[in-house]
Formats: C-alpha cells, sequence, structure tokens
C-alpha cells in the first residue's frame, strides 16, 4: 500500500479506512491531504475486495475546514489553475459507498467532506458548520450546494450567512447527519455499517448509490427513467437470482458480486 504522510490507509475486511492525520492542524485539508485522500480513496474504488470506504478524523476533528494558512495568500488565478483540492473532488466520483464518521469538529471544508460521502455518522461531539463566511469568502467545496440539498434552503442560509455551527442531535434533525451515535461507539458502528454494506453485491451497491446520486442531480421523471433502467438491467445480473433464490429458500443469500 503507498506510503502517505497526512492520512492512515488500512483494510478492515472489505471495508477500506482512510484516518484524516494532521493532529497539529486539526486535520485542516491541506493540498497534500486532498491530493493523498484522493489517491486512497480512488485505489479502494479501483480495488473488488473493497466494497465500502470509511472516512474519519480524530476525536477533537473530523477536519476543521480547509487550511487556511495555506489559501490565505493565494490569488484568484493560482485558487483556480492550481486547485488545491481537486484531490477532493475526485471523491464525488468513485463507485463504491463513502461513509464518513465525524467526531468532533466537521467545519467548512470538513462538513463538505463528510458532505461528499454517502452516509454521515455523527458521534454526539461532532459540530458541523460553514463558518467561510467570518474568514470573507464562501464555502468553495459544495457547501452552498449540497447543503441546501441536505437540510433545505432556509437551515442552510442560516448556517452559511451566520457562520453558526450545530451539534449533533441538531444536524440528524436537519437530515445532515444519518445517525447520531456515543463518541465511544462511533468507529465501531461505522465498521458494522460499512461491513454491511460491503457484504451485499457490488454491482448492485453501485447501482443504488449512482441513483441515489442521479437524484440529488436530476429532474424527477429523468431520475425515474433512469432508475427503472438500472431496476432492470440487474435482472442480468447473477447476484439477483441468487438474492431472489434465497428469499425463495428462506436462507441468507451468497453474493458473488457480479
Ligand atoms: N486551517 C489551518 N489551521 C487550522 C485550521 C484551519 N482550517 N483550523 C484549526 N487550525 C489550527 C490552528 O491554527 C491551531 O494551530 P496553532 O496551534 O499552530 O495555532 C490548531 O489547529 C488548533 O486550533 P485552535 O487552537 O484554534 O483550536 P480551538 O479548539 O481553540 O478552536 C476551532 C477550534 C473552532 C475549530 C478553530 O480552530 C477554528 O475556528 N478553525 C477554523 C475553522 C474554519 O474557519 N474553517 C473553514 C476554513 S475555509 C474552508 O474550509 C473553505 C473550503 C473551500 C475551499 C475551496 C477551494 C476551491
Amino acid at each position: 500500500m503507498a506510503e502517505y504522510e497526512t492520512i492512515l490507509v488500512e483494510r478492515r475486511g472489505r471495508v477500506g479506512w482512510i484516518t484524516l492525520n494532521r493532529p497539529q492542524a486539526l486535520n485542516a485539508l491541506n493540498a497534500r491531504l486532498a491530493s493523498e485522500l484522493g489517491a486512497a480513496a480512488s485505489d479502494f474504488d479501483a480495488d473488488e475486495e473493497i466494497g465500502c470506504i470509511v472516512i474519519t478524523g480524530s476525536e477533537r476533528a473530523f477536519a476543521a475546514g480547509a487550511d487556511i494558512k495555506e489559501m490565505a495568500d493565494k490569488t484568484p488565478l493560482e485558487m483556480e489553475q492550481g486547485n488545491p483540492f481537486a484531490g477532493l473532488e475526485r471523491l464525488s466520483q468513485l463507485r463504491t459507498p463513502l461513509v464518513a464518521a465525524v467526531a468532533g469538529f466537521a467545519l467548512g471544508g470538513g462538513c463538505e467532506l463528510a458532505m461528499t460521502c454517502d452516509i454521515i455518522l455523527a458521534a454526539d461531539t461532532a459540530r458541523f458548520g460553514q463558518p467561510e463566511i467570518n474568514l470573507g469568502v464562501i464555502p468553495g467545496l459544495g457547501g452552498t450546494q449540497r447543503l441546501p440539498r441536505a437540510v433545505g434552503a432556509y437551515k442552510a442560509a442560516d448556517l452559511v450567512l451566520t457562520a453558526r455551527t450545530i451539534d449533533a442531535v441538531e444536524a440528524e434533525r436537519a437530515g445532515l447527519a444519518s445517525r447520531v451515535v456515543p463518541a465511544a461507539e462511533l468507529l465501531e458502528v461505522a465498521q458494522t455499517v460499512a461491513d454491511e454494506i460491503a457484504a451485499k453485491s457490488l454491482p448492485v451497491v453501485y447501482a443504488a448509490k449512482e441513483a441515489l446520486r442521479v437524484a440529488r442531480e436530476s429532474t424527477l421523471t429523468e431520475g425515474l427513467r433512469f432508475e427503472r433502467r438500472v431496476f432492470v438491467s440487474l435482472f442480468g445480473l447473477e447476484d439477483q437470482k441468487e438474492g431472489m433464490a434465497a428469499f425463495r429458500e428462506k436462507r441468507a443469500p451468497e453474493f458473488h458480486h457480479r
């Protein structure tokens, strides 16, 4: 496995784990971390033995945003051409489901990184927010686009315009967090959720994730048409035959991921 400086990478069964590891900066996302995260996640995505990826940080911070010190003196052209966060944008192209396991601060780019994932598990210590406006900028990694889709226009405007942060319970109530769990159990729950996903048929998981993505990115008519096409095509898979045979035979399915 490749050597990284700012992340820890590990396999646990069919689950790929990526732990952000810049404790001195509360896991602030610098160009190196963004590129390493994009590379490690893409490697897992290309690996058929991996059925789910978990991204997590430390107890104190999932990620406190983009690295302000690294960005502060850049010009618009440098931000555009040398996009330091290109690596993060790769994450939204992956087929494999991503689970964010968030404890502590998930602010700015950290909140946006969590929203790039399919499922957000929040420890009861998690705090989410988009405080960029206090720095004289706006969210730049999807915060003004994914947040309103997740929590609605008015909650998103409250967070983006005032910079206030919300705790895990408010995040779950708003639809930003999928579940809230005690901090001490966060990693265990993340492994369990990821194991459950990774045990399913891989091509069917890819299809479900893509259909959910289309729901966020298209009209209802287009989305329903896409869903129908994919649903029908899944009847060509061995795993569909196995899943339905297992139901009839009253046993657990044994998927072969094809
Ligand atoms: N960048 C760089 N360093 C950071 C960051 C950050 N985002 N956050 C924390 N740190 C550093 C601190 O500077 C400090 O380092 P040092 O000890 O060397 O001064 C260390 O981490 C610990 O932080 P604090 O001492 O501040 O810890 P506190 O517990 O007092 O406070 C907070 C924790 C509240 C999280 C506080 O650190 C904070 O407000 N951080 C900044 C949060 C923020 O504003 N995030 C948004 C950043 S901008 C962004 O994410 C835009 C993304 C879009 C980019 C799009 C490009 C195309």
